[in-house]
């Protein structure tokens, strides 16, 4: 099999209800600039990065894709991840431009086309090919309740809802509020809500200093918070170790880290216990892999930070052995062929070929911008 034809696409995707908030972003499209990898065998392989919907840096990622990797995949066969993500990354003009950022989530969405490509080519879901098992059962937990900018009624009802009536075991809900006080008392409201069973998390998205994030932190003990996510500005490896030696709740972060190497380093600082990849952000699944593997030699869990990028982290879920949850962010479910589905706390195992990345040609019509 050999790669023939790279076809770049933009899907800028409405969020569900209204627009949505965490403390550093405000969204009301989730953006899949990407690219579709044609073959001589006629199997096509879909892959893309995950942003928060600006065209112009969206544009950047796709011409980087086409016109810097391009030419350096054409001919290749693209079941060879490993060694087409070290020419990619290791390839000296965009190394040296490289190596996180735009040229990063540009890799991830090509290593996440050839995947989909190798498990289509192989007739398995992704994992499947990567070892899993369909007896294994991924719980999933609900951030699309817990928004910043919902009122303090609305993020009671909603978290409320979530566990009673959608039967989800857990639930995620930012703070990081100017006033952080107004985040205990939300809080506080939550875990009365849900009652002492559910696991309750919750994510700064990186916005407090390290006194905040200390003060506050140390309060979460008397919620029972699951995990404190994002506490700190993300690349801070001495101010998450500091915080998680003066804090009980345990430290989540790694949605913003762009690499093997940077997880090391919080690993090796013991400034986090819950290890959160993304592919979008580690440059793909073959990086994502070898994150997941570094975790489970530290015997430290792998949640899978999903922005949207909940179907390809799923088979990822389904297969690898450090990790057990997923979240749960539905915005763009419906653009999917395969739609990744929860049922009764827990998603049900994908079927189709592939990595879960195959896109609706509806989803096309309706919301490609390029
Ligand atoms: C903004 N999950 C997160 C939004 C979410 C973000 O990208 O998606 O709140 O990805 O932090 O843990
Ligand atoms: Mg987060």
């Amino acid at each position: 099999m050999k790669i023939t034809k790279l076809e770049p696409f933009i899907l800028h995707v409405p969020v569900t209800r209204q627009g949505i908030a965490d403390s550093t972003h405000q969204i009301s499209h989730w953006g899949y600039p990407g690219v579709i990898i044609h073959t001589d065998t006629g199997h096509k392989g879909y892959g893309f990065s995950g942003t928060h919907a600006e065209l112009a840096g969206d544009r950047i990622i796709v011409d980087f894709i086409t016109n810097v990797y391009g030419p350096l995949l054409i001919g290749e066969d693209p079941r060879a991840t490993n060694h087409l993500w070290q020419k990619l990354y290791r390839h000296p003009p965009s190394q040296w431009i490289g190596r996180a950022g735009i040229s990063h989530l540009a890799l991830g969405a090509i290593d996440i086309a050839l995947w989909d490509l190798k498990a289509k080519e192989a007739e398995k879901p992704l994992w499947q090919l990567l070892g899993g098992s369909d007896t294994k059962s991924v719980e999933a937990y609900n951030t699309d309740c817990g928004w910043l900018n919902w009122s303090f009624d609305e993020l009671v009802s909603d978290a409320k809802d979530s566990v009673e009536r959608r039967g989800f075991p857990g639930i995620k809900m930012k703070v990081g509020s100017p006033n952080p006080t107004t985040d205990l008392k939300r809080i506080e409201a939550v875990r009365k809500a849900i009652g002492p069973e559910i696991k309750l998390m919750v994510d700064a998205n990186g916005k407090w200093d390290l006194n905040t994030a200390t003060r506050i932190g140390n309060k979460f003990a008397d919620y029972d918070i699951l995990w404190f996510e994002e506490p700190i500005w993300y690349d801070d490896i001495l101010g998450h170790q500091e915080l998680a030696a003066s804090i009980s709740t345990p430290i989540a972060l790694g949605e913003q880290l762009y690499s093997a190497d940077a997880f090391t380093a919080f690993i090796n600082a013991r400034a986090v216990s819950f290890c959160q990849p993304d592919v979008v952000r580690v440059a793909g699944i073959t990086e994502w892999l070898v994150v997941a593997d570094l975790a489970s030699a530290h015997n430290l869990p792998v949640v899978s930070h999903v922005g949207d990028m909940m179907q390809v982290h799923l088979h990822l879920a389904q297969s690898h052995p450090a990790t057990n949850h997923l979240e749960y962010i539905p915005w763009c479910r419906k653009a999917f062929v395969e739609p990744a589905t929860v049922e009764s706390g827990f998603f049900v195992t994908p079927q189709e070929p592939g990595a879960g990345t195959t896109f609706s040609s509806e989803a096309f019509e309706k919301f490609n911008v390029l």
